[in-house]
């Protein structure tokens, strides 16, 4: 059985957890308790060396890093989610690039001075937020402008690239992400997270916190 480790407030490891819910992968999770350390326990560093969620393990194979877990989760599943057109797979993996490289490290960065480093006691760094927030201004309007033109990311069916940008504004609320210029990108997300894969996990990201 394909188990992946997790921690509800990890957007990152929201993804292939996401994408097993909506492809209908049968798996367990498992939740990595990074308050206490447990991501640099000996048994957790035996699943992922580097020490971060998420990661999956299925029989003796174990990996991490979420996109690629969530691409083998589709390959294992034979799902549409990731056709098997290489021309398809690269649009796909474009617009996860996209996403995780200009949308989700920004806001993380957010994220982290806004309601982590409060949580946690670490010190705030406000010219990180400011960058964060700059480069979401620079790049939100073409994730708006291409839900203009599409249903999806990809076309007129979900992908993993929506499930990319879908686990990487997890935290809008928490990290006070104002979205409202863009029209398109939030009513998408609403629907999205009516939807069963996302409520199967939780009401809203930090619900398991009580957030
Ligand atoms: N590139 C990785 C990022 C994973 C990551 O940064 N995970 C964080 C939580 S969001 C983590 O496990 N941090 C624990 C630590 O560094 O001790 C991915 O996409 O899977």
């Amino acid at each position: 059985m394909i188990k992946l480790y997790y921690h509800p407030i990890s957007f990152p490891s929201l993804g292939p957890v996401f994408a097993a819910e909506a492809m209908e992968v049968t798996y367990e999770k498992e939740v990595v308790d990074l308050q206490a350390g447990q991501q640099s326990s000996p048994e957790y560093l035996e699943i992922n060396p580097y020490g971060k969620v998420p990661a999956m393990k299925n029989g003796d194979f174990t990996m991490s890093e979420s996109a690629a877990i969530m691409r083998y989760l589709a390959r294992k599943a034979g799902s549409e989610f990731y056709p098997e057109n290489i021309e398809a797979q690269a649009e796909i993996d474009q617009w996860i690039d996209f996403v995780n490289h200009h949308i989700r490290s920004a806001v993380a960065r957010v994220q982290f001075n806004r309601f982590v480093a409060p949580m946690i006691g670490a010190d705030i760094d406000e010219s990180s937020v400011q960058t964060g927030l700059g480069f979401l201004k620079s790049n939100l309007p073409i994730i708006e402008n291409r839900l203009s033109e599409n249903a999806f990311l990809c076309g007129d069916t979900m992908t993993l690239a929506d499930i990319a940008l879908i686990a990487a504004l997890e935290p809008e609320k928490t990290a006070r992400l104002d979205l409202s210029a863009y029209s398109k990108l939030s009513a998408w997300l609403g629907t999205r997270r009516t939807e069963t894969f996302y409520t199967n996990v939780h009401s809203h990201f930090g619900a398991e916190m009580g957030i």
